[in-house]
């Protein structure tokens, strides 16, 4: 073969090679199995597993796992102890999504320790899919959740710490750029038009495929540190945070929320695994559209996603260093440092 040839031909090779990894890269699959966000959540796995490991259904396993963090007053990003927002009050946002392509969520809901329960009360109980804020701690009250306070004295030290130096306008806030646009004199350099230093980094995005090979998938989170009051990020909202197709797979979502929904982030996931993309692929496809958004810069801006799908292959992808996941199954538990683009 002359030398021409053989470039041409490995120039093919490793063409092929790279749609093969794309298409395939990954684990091999196995059931039940279930992943979540953070390494911290390794106790959230724990108690999902208690359920996967019984042969019970995908469902009950992650909403007993994420409960985990929801009453952990150590727990910063989820329920008890979540860091409140700009305002004080700890608000709460979570979702559920079922085998049958059922789901509920609850946003900016006040008060109530596991919001993850009346998402899926949401969905069981009520022919809606979202209930937000009074709406949605009046419907817990009235199915008998207790209303309780959420802010703990060491997430109230915490805020009113931020409220010295920050008095509403923290480094990079949203008013403060606002400002700057209507001045007209907006930063090129800004690389990210948030306060991302408080991206309290334990929310939890589960997925869990079970032994008789049905998906489901729940989140929660206090959602970003300090935030306007009334905001919700994507961890509620079905197709960014959660997305679950018991045909496909699943997939969530953590960082800047803001990011996730803009894409529809999980959601994007769930279609890309559909026409053949890995856990990881897909999880990196959606990473390359929030990096395009930003135009390249976001060299702050994290946002981890991770994927199982119906053969329970797992991965995950982000946009920068330090996102984790835990992945539990019969062989036990371990946290895989995921991979990133910048
Ligand atoms: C949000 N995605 O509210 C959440 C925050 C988060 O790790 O995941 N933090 O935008």
């Amino acid at each position: 073969m002359n030398r021409r040839k053989f470039l041409q031909l490995s120039a093919v090779s490793s063409a092929l090679l790279s749609v093969k990894e794309t298409l395939a890269a990954g684990t091999s699959g196995t059931k039940p199995i279930v992943i979540s966000t953070w390494a911290p959540n390794i106790k959230a796995n724990a108690e999902a597993w208690k359920v996967l490991g019984n042969g019970g259904r995908a469902l009950d396993a992650v909403v007993a796992g994420v409960q985990v963090p929801e009453a952990d007053p150590n727990d910063q990003s989820v329920g008890y102890g979540g860091l409140p927002d700009r305002d004080g009050k700890v608000t709460l946002d979570s979702c559920v999504m079922d085998e049958n392509g059922q789901c509920g969520s609850v946003m900016a809901m006040e008060y109530i320790m596991h919001p993850v329960l009346v998402a899926r009360l949401v969905m069981e109980k009520t022919p809606h899919v979202q209930l937000v804020g009074d709406g949605a701690l009046q419907f817990a009250l009235a199915n008998g959740f207790k209303k309780e306070n959420l802010l703990t004295p060491e997430s109230e030290k915490a805020w009113k710490e931020w409220l010295k130096t920050s008095k509403y306008n923290p480094m990079i806030t949203v008013e403060n750029i606002q400002e700057k646009i209507h001045n007209n004199q907006q930063e090129k350099e800004t690389p990210y038009p948030w306060p991302v230093p408080r991206l309290n980094h334990d929310t939890i995005g589960m997925v869990a495929l079970d032994a008789k090979g049905n998906l489901g998938g729940a989140c929660s989170t206090s959602g970003m540190a300090y935030k306007m009051h009334g905001r919700v990020g994507d961890s509620p909202i079905i197709g960014a945070g959660l997305f679950v197709d018991n045909e496909v797979g699943a997939a969530s979502s953590t960082g800047v929320g803001e990011e996730v929904v803009k894409i529809c982030g999980s959601h994007t996931i769930v279609e890309m695994m559909r026409h053949g993309y890995s856990p990881e692929a897909a999880c990196k496809e959606a990473v390359r559209r929030i990096i395009k958004n930003n135009k390249g810069k976001a060299k702050d801006l994290q946002v981890g996603f991770l994927a199982i799908n119906k053969k329970g292959e797992h991965g995950a992808y982000a946009t920068i260093k330090g996102f984790n996941y835990c992945v539990t199954t019969a062989a036990g538990t371990k946290v895989i440092d995921s991979k990133f683009m910048i």
